[in-house]
């Protein structure tokens, strides 16, 4: 019988009143409880890294059934852009897609992960983080920072995005342009090495900052200028591509602890078949996106990126980032995958 059945057959007060006792009532016996797994990301619905995590929750509640309830939270709803590390080192947060800023934070040795013209293309991003270099900055990650590293995903690589257009052949032109940069001394650095003038805005204000003019422009990949839709109040994109860029998804030691191993290779194996899902359909889209963004009557342009090249790579090579690197990693990088 449906509740709205009981309503219409007018039972007593007393039966309806038992109808609808708590379960607990009955005397069931109580399911399992599932383990929550939260998920934090300021990424927009649509956007491969935030659908990766789609992919991620299925195959971990799929392979490992009745034990795990992921909840994934989009926008930043539940934590603000950056903050996702310290939350999971208090244990208010399980899993949030990290980026190399957010380490170089509490690792500033590593900081050489945030520079501009650095990794190459997707493949080398892979040979990086999957090799040696990848296992050392990992366990330092985990001894220092208690989050554990499970995928590295490809977030594309970040192209310059005016609100007005501008004619932008070298660094030199984009003096004086209000850059939009995610909050944090290492992404502010790489405004300055690109020349413009950065500022700090998080990521789901930029829509508002572009449309109201509090910024002349942003940096980010491709897909994501198309999904959270900056292209609609802005009127260029300038192809420097300047970081080939990654997210690392990753859970917090205190939550890691608790699994069995088959519940930890579970989610591994969940972390890599997401972090494949993200990275083949970001490759397709980042190659048939100018297309799109020419549609909509943007105006797109190819600088000096060799200019761009040698001015980042300089103002990285001669700041204080740099003076902290370990020995001869710049070398182990460069070789990695050839
Ligand atoms: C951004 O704020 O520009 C950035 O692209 C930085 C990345 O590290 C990452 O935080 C990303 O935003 C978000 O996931 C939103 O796509």
């Amino acid at each position: 019988m449906k509740a709205r059945d009981v309503l219409r057959r007018g039972l007593s007060a007393a039966a309806a009143a038992m109808f609808f006792a708590p379960v607990a009532m009955t005397a069931q016996p109580a399911a399992a409880e599932k383990m929550v797994v939260r998920i934090s990301t300021p990424a927009v619905p649509g956007d491969w890294h935030a659908e990766q995590l789609g992919v991620f929750k299925e195959y971990v509640e799929r392979s490992l059934p009745g034990q795990f309830d992921v909840q994934i939270f989009m926008n930043a709803t539940l934590f603000q852009q950056g903050t996702e590390p310290a939350q999971m080192m208090r244990g208010n947060l399980d899993m949030a897609m990290i980026s190399a800023q957010d380490i170089a934070k509490q690792l500033p040795e590593y900081s050489i992960f945030t520079s501009g013209y650095l990794i190459r293309d997707p493949e080398h991003q892979q040979a990086v983080f999957y090799g040696d270099v990848g296992k050392e900055y990992f366990k330092a990650v985990s001894d220092k920072m208690e989050v554990t590293i499970l995928a590295v995903a490809y977030l594309g690589t970040r192209q310059l995005n005016l609100r007005d257009v501008r004619d932008v052949k070298t660094p030199a032109d984009l003096k004086g342009v209000k850059l939009r940069m995610p909050g944090s001394k290492d992404w502010l650095f790489l405004g300055e090495a690109l020349g413009a003038n950065p500022t700090p805005v998080a990521f789901n204000e930029i829509y508002l900052a572009l449309k109201t003019g509090t910024i002349d422009g942003q940096d980010n990949p491709l897909p994501t200028d198309q999904k959270a839709k900056f292209y609609e109040v802005s009127k260029q994109i300038v192809l420097t591509n300047h970081l080939v860029d990654g997210v690392f998804l990753a859970i917090a030691n205190k939550t890691w602890s608790k699994f069995n191993d088959e519940q930890k290779q579970v989610f591994t194996e969940a972390s890599r078949i997401a972090a494949a899902f993200n990275n083949n359909n970001r490759i397709r889209d980042e190659a048939k996106l100018v297309d799109f963004f020419k549609s909509q009557g943007m105006t797109i342009t190819v600088p000096d990126r060799e200019a761009f090249r040698k001015h980042v790579q300089k103002m990285y090579l001669d700041s204080e980032f740099s003076k902290t690197w370990p020995a001869g990693i710049l070398d182990r990088i460069n070789a990695a995958g050839k």
